[in-house]
């Protein structure tokens, strides 16, 4: 799986619960290093908000001003864990109180409240004020693998969320309703987003591995002295 693009600058995923916020914290440093205008987005979940790498990250940022928005994706379950049961301060647009970084919640399942968070975001970073949290109020439908039978929420719940906030039908409603949309063009549009999905992730299923000797790509280590006979 491709899940990792120089070119697009999209920098991971990470098998490590959090490990991303110390790299998209470093990639903030080099673009003020490099003296470019750009931001990182650092996404992490409720889970991975409790590991102390965060935490780290979040006081360099602070006290250096790198431009990072910090996205938490409380989608409300780590692995089988709720959010509940696992932290507890659950207000994650709090967590960087002591580090002086200011943050709120946004509703994650409406595109334009994320958009305009975002804008916000953005902004406050550009104009050198250092970093900022987003704490996107969202859900996971799904179990978190395969072999999650998700038995720590009822089903009521998850339909629950699904019939009343799921952020697609949502906008479908919208534009029908509010803009006199056709189900017709509705369905173009699902079908040509059906369509980008589906090319990507062949281009990830199909993209060749890179060559054994890459291996050695940058890799750089002393002649190992051989033992004496
Ligand atoms: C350092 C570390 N500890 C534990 C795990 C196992 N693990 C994988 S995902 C996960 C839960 C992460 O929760 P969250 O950040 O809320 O992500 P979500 O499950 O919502 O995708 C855990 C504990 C891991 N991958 N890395
Ligand atoms: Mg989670």
């Amino acid at each position: 799986m491709h899940m990792f693009s120089k070119e697009k600058k999209f920098f991971g995923g990470h098998g490590i619960v959090g490990a991303q916020v110390p790299i998209g914290t470093g990639l903030a440093f080099s673009n003020v290093y490099n003296k470019t205008d750009a931001i990182s987005i650092t996404y992490f979940g409720d889970g991975a908000a409790n590991q102390g790498q965060v935490y780290e990250s979040f006081n360099m940022a602070s006290l250096w001003k790198l431009p990072v928005v910090y996205v938490v994706e409380n989608n409300r379950y780590a692995m089988g864990t709720s959010v509940n049961r696992a932290s507890a301060e659950t207000d994650f647009s709090h967590r960087g109180l002591s580090f002086k970084i200011p943050g709120f919640q946004v509703d994650g399942m409406d595109v334009r409240a994320v958009k305009a968070a975002g804008d916000l975001a953005a902004e406050h970073c550009r104009s050198g004020e250092g970093p900022i949290i987003l704490e996107m109020m969202t859900y996971r439908y799904r179990g978190h693998s395969m072999s999650d039978p998700a038995k720590y929420r009822t089903r009521d719940e998850v339909q629950k969320m699904r019939s009343e906030s799921d952020p697609i039908e949502q906008v479908k409603k919208r534009l029908t309703g509010d803009h006199g949309m056709s189900e017709d063009e509705v369905k173009a549009i699902d079908k040509k987003v059906r369509d980008i999905v589906a090319d990507a992730a062949d281009f990830a299923q199909n993209d060749p591995e890179p060559d054994p000797s890459e291996l050695w790509t940058d890799i750089y280590a002393e002649d190992i002295p051989q033992a004496a006979e």
